[in-house]
């Protein structure tokens, strides 16, 4: 035998000997539960910081629900921690309202078209989750202003909600270009929308996702436009307290399964078909077999069973809420990632 044969044989035994580079499934940990998945699990709900006023992300129908694309994501939560998505309790909080919800400990999480940015992280204190929704300002206005670009707003008024990025994100945008522009403020959503309508200002700014929400609910949406300035990157989603990383980490891998689950083709309609699945990854996703995906965030290890069963993959929560309001997603950063777009979700593993 060559030299390099004996040296191999020699690493052989070594490996064999103490199980270094084995590859198991999924080794086993023990995790401890956080003080807020803690209190989740004790109180038998999640207590969810949501929007009521903006249809498509979060909203109150008619049955008196909250309902959306941003209370779907609690309702995940909820399937992931409880195995039900209807055991939510929902807070409203407008936009101002926010920090002190997160800060107070009232909230177990927020998912309310908030944007992740640096202050929000280190002054209110929160661990921001994925994003689950790739936005951007826009600027709103009557079509029959003629107005094409937000510059050719010079001299008219801005009508925009109070304790938002969107108000910071104005001011900065109409001195930077040097514009004289009036900038009417507002107390919550409802109120910047009807000063709009009822003529006080000419345009009205916000992220385009909540633009087209309103226009979408309008009496006659034909007579509204969205321009096409883009004034910043608005990238919403979940977050919770800081100091409970435990919290954080199941509302983050919850997100990245629904995103996971549309990536594999399953869907809430044909689960089913997936729990004997052979496929590797399927079966880490779903917690199948030794598979202990659940177990690393001390949950049941299927715990993205009941998530996908009962609200469905991130394509289906998609769809439901927003396709309705005009966002199409081909082709838009809210694509998945191997359909051009950032909706990406790391391994399983
Ligand atoms: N994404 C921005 C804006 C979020 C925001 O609050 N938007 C308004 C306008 S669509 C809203 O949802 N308001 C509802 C309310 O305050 O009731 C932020 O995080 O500050």
């Amino acid at each position: 035998m060559s030299k390099k044969g004996h040296l191999l044989v020699v690493i052989a035994i070594l490996v064999a000997l103490t199980g270094v580079f084995t590859v198991s499934a999924q080794d086993a940990v023990e995790v401890e539960l956080g003080e807020i998945t803690q209190r989740i699990i004790d109180r038998g709900e999640l207590i969810c910081g949501a929007n009521q006023n903006l249809v498509g992300f979060g909203f109150v129908n008619d049955a008196g629900e909250f309902e959306g694309f941003d209370v779907d994501t609690c309702r995940a939560v909820a399937a992931a921690i409880l195995g039900d998505a209807t055991a939510v309790s929902f807070r409203p909080l407008t936009g101002a309202e926010r920090q002190a919800a997160i800060q107070g400990g009232e909230i177990d999480m927020m998912s309310r078209n908030t944007t992740w940015t640096l202050s929000r992280d280190v002054v209110w204190g929160s661990i921001f989750g994925p994003t689950t929704f790739y936005d951007g300002q826009g600027i709103g206005t009557r079509a029959d202003l003629g107005v094409t670009t937000g510059m050719e707003l010079d001299g008219a008024s801005i009508c925009v909600q109070t304790g938002t990025t969107t108000e910071l994100n104005i001011a900065d945008w109409v001195s930077a270009n040097g514009l004289d522009i009036g900038i009417q403020v507002y107390p919550d959503a409802n109120s910047t929308w009807e000063a709009f309508v009822s003529g006080s200002c000419e345009a009205w700014t916000t992220d385009k996702s909540g633009i087209a929400a309103f226009h979408a609910t309008s009496e006659d949406p034909g007579a509204l436009v969205i321009l096409p300035d883009t004034l910043s990157k608005e990238p919403l989603g979940p977050l919770s307290p800081a100091g409970d990383e435990q919290f954080a980490e199941i509302i983050a891998w919850t997100v990245f399964g629904l995103i996971t689950a549309e990536e594999e083709g399953i869907t809430s309609e044909n689960i089913d078909e997936f729990l004997d699945s052979e496929d590797p990854s399927i079966g880490r996703l779903l917690g199948i077999g030794d598979n202990i995906s659940g177990e690393y965030l001390g949950l049941e290890n299927d715990f993205m069973v009941e998530v996908i069963r009962q609200v469905g993959n991130y394509g289906e929560i998609y769809e439901r809420n927003l396709a309705p309001l005009g966002l199409s997603r081909d082709g838009s950063v809210n694509a998945l990632w191997n359909n051009g777009g950032l909706i990406y979700a790391p391994p399983f593993r």
